[in-house]
């Protein structure tokens, strides 16, 4: 049910100023779903993201090139998985009812990762969809409907750049001007997905390279808070200067109370898309689960839990039982998490500074790698001397725009630099 209080210019101040909706911070979980061509070979490194496999072929990872070469023959090309990506066994309203058993209350779809494949019809991308190519259907209409009528928001996830698009390749040529891409190209794509099926949660991704401004982040903020109503919500991956939406730290430990609402975005596993390469280890038991999500809660945060299907489109078993696993501990205690607010009391803080990073790492890899010295959760970034809005935009991409990194705890230089990015694809 469509309603919208205001009308919205591109005003930045007038953007950032709308409230966000109460049904976002009552909600606390959302389902993330990393599915696409991606979801055939469903292979990385042991923590790599085997959504990235694409730019592991782009950068000669001998991990795919080798694998694609033994299992798909000499002359294979990532493209050549597309018309194997079938979803024969996909049944949207089952993956909505085990999202619902879940306790979740929302669902963010990939319609589109960095590989530009898109999982509705879109016509800026001919063959390169899921109904020309693949599947023969739409996938983002048809799980829109289901969750929908299971009672959950539905959410797109839209990546604003592509790694292969003839009008801007990404990586390939990071400093090339983005407007042709962005004017002829990624604006009218936009507006054709989100008017199709007008979301509920709109998640930009891949902003990293570029300003606000280049991914006229302002124009199409506004344009999708005027369509949708006062549903719509944002994240906060709009570029360099955007200041605006909900914080989305990434494999981190959890951040503290802000004002900004912020949902961590994980996996089970440490890959989005499925990774058949992962041992049952890589993953978090139900307890794990649970007390991780609980803290995020307390904090005031929520969490958007990623599940990576098959590529023939059953969600794995084991997947499905650790969300089970949530939903039965919700049913008895979700009392004290739908709906509820931040823990006042929080705990002591030290500080961390954060001097220099790689482009292509950014802070959470850096706290979790393992083995590395900060182990704590609790503390406080610094940038330049003053303290970062944590994990605000500004502060990712500032964090992402440099070459080398440097952390101290409480004044002690513990990292000078740190170079262990993970195997494979640029950090990823
Ligand atoms: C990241 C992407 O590069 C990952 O592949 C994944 O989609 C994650 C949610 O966001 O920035």
């Amino acid at each position: 049910s469509y309603s919208q209080s205001k009308e919205y210019t591109s005003d930045w101040d007038e953007l950032r100023s709308r409230p966000y909706p109460q049904w976002f911070k009552d909600a606390k979980l959302g389902i993330f779903i990393h599915w696409g061509v991606y979801s055939v070979p469903a292979y990385g490194g042991k923590e790599s993201y085997s959504e990235w496999y694409l730019r592991g072929l782009q950068v000669n990872d001998s991990l795919r090139t080798n694998f694609m070469k033994k299992n798909y023959g000499g002359n294979f090309e990532y493209n050549d998985f597309a018309p194997l990506f079938k979803a024969e066994l996909f049944d949207p309203d089952e993956w909505a009812d085990i999202f619902k058993r879940a306790g979740a209350r929302y669902v963010v779809l990939v319609s589109k990762h960095h590989d530009g494949y898109c999982l509705w019809p879109s016509k800026y991308s001919r063959n390169w969809n899921s109904v020309d190519i693949g599947p023969k259907r739409d996938l983002v209409g048809d799980l829109t409907s289901s969750v929908r009528k299971a009672g959950l928001k539905m959410g797109l996830y839209y990546s604003l750049p592509e790694w292969n698009h003839p009008l801007h390749r990404w990586y390939t040529d990071p400093h090339k001007n983005v407007t042709n891409y962005v004017e002829q190209y990624m604006i009218p794509q936009f507006k054709e997905l989100v008017s199709a099926y007008k979301p509920s949660v709109l998640f930009a991704d891949g902003e990293w390279f570029n300003s606000a401004r280049e991914w006229h982040a302002a124009e199409l903020i506004s344009w999708y808070y005027n369509l949708v109503g006062d549903d719509a919500i944002v994240n906060n991956r709009w570029g360099g200067g955007s200041n605006i939406g909900f914080l989305t730290p990434e494999y981190s430990a959890g951040i503290k109370v802000t004002d900004r609402p912020w949902a961590e975005v994980r996996g089970l596993g440490r890959s989005f898309g499925l990774n058949r390469n992962e041992k049952l280890d890589a993953y978090m038991t139900p307890e794990e689960l649970i007390h991780f999500f609980v803290k995020a809660v307390a904090n005031g945060g929520g969490m958007i839990l990623n599940v990576g299907p098959q590529a023939d489109g059953q969600i794995p078993l084991l997947q499905q039982d650790r969300l089970i696993a949530l939903g039965d501990w919700l049913k008895v205690n979700g009392e004290a998490i739908y709906g509820s607010t931040a823990w006042t009391k929080q705990g002591q803080e030290r500080e961390v500074q954060l001097e220099r990073v790689d482009p292509q790492i950014n802070f959470n890899w850096v706290r979790n790698t393992p083995g590395h010295p900060i182990k704590e959760d609790d503390f406080t970034v610094t940038w330049n001397g003053f303290i970062a809005p944590r994990y605000s935009e500004e502060y990712l991409f500032e964090a992402r725009a440099d070459d080398g990194i440097r952390v101290w705890i409480n004044d002690k230089l513990l990292i000078n630099k740190w170079e262990g990015a993970p195997a494979g694809a640029d950090g990823n």
